[in-house]
């Protein structure tokens, strides 16, 4: 096989195309902090329509949009009710407290259906000794829990909670398309239960840069004001905004990733010692169980072979399949991991 290394680490890792780098170079552009670049408010206007939201905001990053949802839903001292698996709770570097100076409230099981209890009765009364949940937040599909999905009467069932107790819910959906097209649902299925959604222009979707943060027009009007805060204000970003608009285009293709992460994890399972969970994998993450070897050993064994991935847990590895990986790509990690399989047994 005539491949060198097979980069499974996350999806984030794809590299801009021939035509998204050309659609970059040609792209007009103006200062858009005054508003005044077209292609940032043409990608804006498009990214809202397709999430059924009345506006939306072109943000540096996934981490970035979900801060600015946070800052523009709460005040300080609020508690935000979130999965303690969730991206913003496990890797956002504290952003929420540093900078939002809200308390982030672990809610478990909040990535699947199994959590409306426990959301119940984090949402106490109100009381001088609590901080106050000002916000719901989900992920959908959920990174640590393997690419898992919420189906839409689920994440309804969670929106109904938050409206009868007159918080917000703002959903990470960094990685939604996935979620719909493994659900075959319009994605308005599932952004319809929720006050603002974040999603990834430059995972899956192959932009090399930006998210959208998309919600009420009232709601992004503010959320300008905190971009600008953050240093997110970012004069002709056209330029990065054009590949996002390439990016939506790609949506359909994220199918393949899926495909290709099933028969990844059959092949695992068929060939080698490791084990996968959840199996078959519903979206483009496969979560390998590594014993007997630590996540630390499978990981720099598996690259001796060419195959990155990242550590999950002291047994746990994650592998994302993305754009840049092909059915020969498979082939060739799938190898690597059998060899490494034959060694340990
Ligand atoms: N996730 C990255 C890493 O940070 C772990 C990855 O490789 O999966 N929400 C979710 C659900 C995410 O998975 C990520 C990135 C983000 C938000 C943040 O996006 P960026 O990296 O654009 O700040």
């Amino acid at each position: 096989m005539n491949i060198k290394t097979v980069d499974l680490r996350s999806d984030t890792i794809t590299l801009p195309s021939k035509e998204m780098r050309a659609a970059m170079a040609r792209a007009e552009v103006g200062d858009d902090v005054y508003g005044e670049d077209p292609t940032v408010n043409l990608l804006e206007s498009e990214a809202a329509a397709l999430v059924g939201k009345e506006a939306a905001l072109f943000v540096s990053s996934g981490t970035m949009g979900n801060l600015i949802a946070i800052l523009t839903h709460t005040s300080r001292g609020d508690a935000v009710l979130l999965d303690p698996e969730a991206h913003i709770f496990y890797y956002e570097a504290g952003g929420a407290s540093l900078i939002g100076g809200v308390q982030l409230w672990p809610v478990t099981n909040l990535h699947s259906y199994e959590g409306i209890d426990n959301l119940k009765k984090a949402l106490r009364p109100p009381d001088q000794h609590f901080a106050p949940a000002a916000l719901l937040c989900l992920e959908n599909t959920h990174n640590r829990n393997g690419g898992t999905i919420l189906k839409p009467e689920e994440q309804d069932k969670y929106y109904e909670i938050a409206c009868k107790a007159k918080i917000p819910l703002h959903l990470d959906g960094a990685r939604i398309f996935n979620a719909a097209l493994a659900l075959n649902c319009p994605v308005t299925d599932l952004t319809r239960s929720c006050d603002s959604i974040m999603f990834c222009l430059s995972k899956g979707l192959g932009a090399p840069v930006g998210s959208i943060l998309a919600g009420s027009s009232s709601f992004i009007e503010r959320a300008r004001r905190y971009r600008k805060v953050l240093g997110g204000g970012m004069r002709q970003a056209g330029i990065l905004a054009a590949a996002g608009l390439i990016a939506l285009k790609n949506i359909p293709y994220l199918s393949e990733d899926h495909r290709r992460a099933r028969i990844l994890a059959e092949g695992i399972t068929s060939r080698t010692i490791f084990r996968v969970t959840p199996s078959p994998p519903p979206t483009n993450m496969v979560i390998i169980n590594t014993e007997p070897l630590s996540s630390a050993e499978f990981l720099s064994r598996l690259e001796s072979y060419g195959v990155k991935s990242i550590a999950f847990g002291e047994n746990r590895v994650r592998m994302v399949t993305h754009l840049d990986i092909s059915d020969e790509g498979i082939d060739w990690a799938l190898e690597a991991i059998e060899r490494l399989s034959r060694e340990v047994k």
